[in-house]
């Protein structure tokens, strides 16, 4: 921890005495964790990881975001984190180039950067921690919609925003195999949802109405997934027009069981969460260098590391008939 007021800051509750004497909590090291929005059960659910991680590796976690996804704010949050001499801040981007500023700066005085969930600039950060290739994701959601509409007709796109990396790249890999793959299925509109169900609903009942033929749509954020589902029930298409995308098991349950909703694509969000700190420590400690093709965790073991990404690995199919197994 490099800044003694953030010394006392991070210690909470400790008194002010103990910024006179080294205390225990005084010596951690600090690591700042960014979501795109707090409110997210997204990122809620990594934090459960982070916070597991965090006590095994005796740090001080600092988790703070956006309450909805907001680039700008991001900004404001590393910004503050900069002044305060964190020692290690891992983002979620929501605009890759938008934050890369800030990351810089942070990594000029000294703070170690990681990104995970959404990249920023590669010589913002010094890895990035990705769920699953981004070509495994399009993949993957592209023949999962395929399988469900018998490769054949009309379906549409929610998205979170158009400046987060990971979803330009997950958009432009399911764009890749519907190319390769799928010419009697076509790709009418893509729109989006900042991240927010409510937002994806409005868009999905939008797509309904000006899309009649549309046979599926395909929301990769996870609110998308709910807010597409809450549409198709309401409009009365359930069965019709069929919702899959990259969501979290716990908000898709209900749907899924009624029937609405097909498939939920996804990783294990806590380990995403967990492998993260793991990363952002070893990096602190000087154990994770450029050059290394592997970093070991607890819990988890070890992970492969290609080039700068730390792959944590492949995405999961949830329906109704494993979607009850699994909670976050
Ligand atoms: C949303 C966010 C996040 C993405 C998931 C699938 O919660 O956009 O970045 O990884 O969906």
């Amino acid at each position: 921890m490099k800044n003694p007021l953030l010394r006392f800051c991070a210690a909470g509750a400790v008194l002010l005495s103990s910024l006179l004497t080294a205390s225990a909590a005084d010596s951690k090291l600090i690591v700042a964790m960014l979501p795109k929005s707090k409110g997210n059960a997204y990122f809620i659910s990594c934090k459960a990881g982070a916070d597991k991680a965090a006590k095994e590796l005796g740090i001080q976690l600092l988790f703070d975001g956006p309450t909805d996804s907001n680039a700008a704010k991001q900004n404001e949050i590393v910004e503050n984190w900069i002044t305060l001499g964190v020692d290690v801040i891992a983002v979620a981007a929501e605009n890759k180039e938008g934050i890369s500023t800030a990351l810089r700066k942070a990594q000029k005085q000294g703070i170690k950067v990681l990104t995970y969930d959404a990249d920023a600039m590669a010589d913002a950060r010094s890895f990035f921690i990705n769920q699953a290739t981004p070509q495994g994701i399009g993949q993957t959601l592209m023949d999962e919609a395929a399988r469900l509409v018998g490769a054949e007709g009309e379906f549409a796109m929610i998205v979170g925003s158009l400046t987060a990396a990971n979803q330009r790249e997950w958009q432009k890999y399911v764009e890749v195999r519907l190319k390769e793959k799928f010419p009697k299925m076509k790709l009418v509109a893509v729109r989006p949802c900042d991240d927010l169900k409510d937002k994806a609903q409005s868009e999905a009942t939008a797509l309904l109405s000006a899309n009649p033929k549309l046979k599926l749509i395909m929301a990769i954020c996870s609110p998308g997934v709910p807010g597409a589902a809450e549409a198709v029930k309401q409009a009365g298409l359930t069965g019709k027009v069929k919702v899959m995308g990259l969501g979290l098991p716990n908000e898709n349950k209900r749907y899924v069981h009624a029937g609405v909703t097909d498939s939920v694509i996804l990783w294990n969000t806590g380990d995403l969460g967990y492998l993260t700190i793991y990363a952002g420590v070893a990096l602190a400690k000087d154990e994770l260098k450029k050059g290394a093709k592997s970093l070991k965790t607890g819990a988890l073991g070890s992970f492969a590391i290609e080039g700068d990404n730390i792959l944590l690995g492949q995405p999961f199919i949830f329906n109704q008939s494993n979607i009850d197994r699994f909670d976050f």
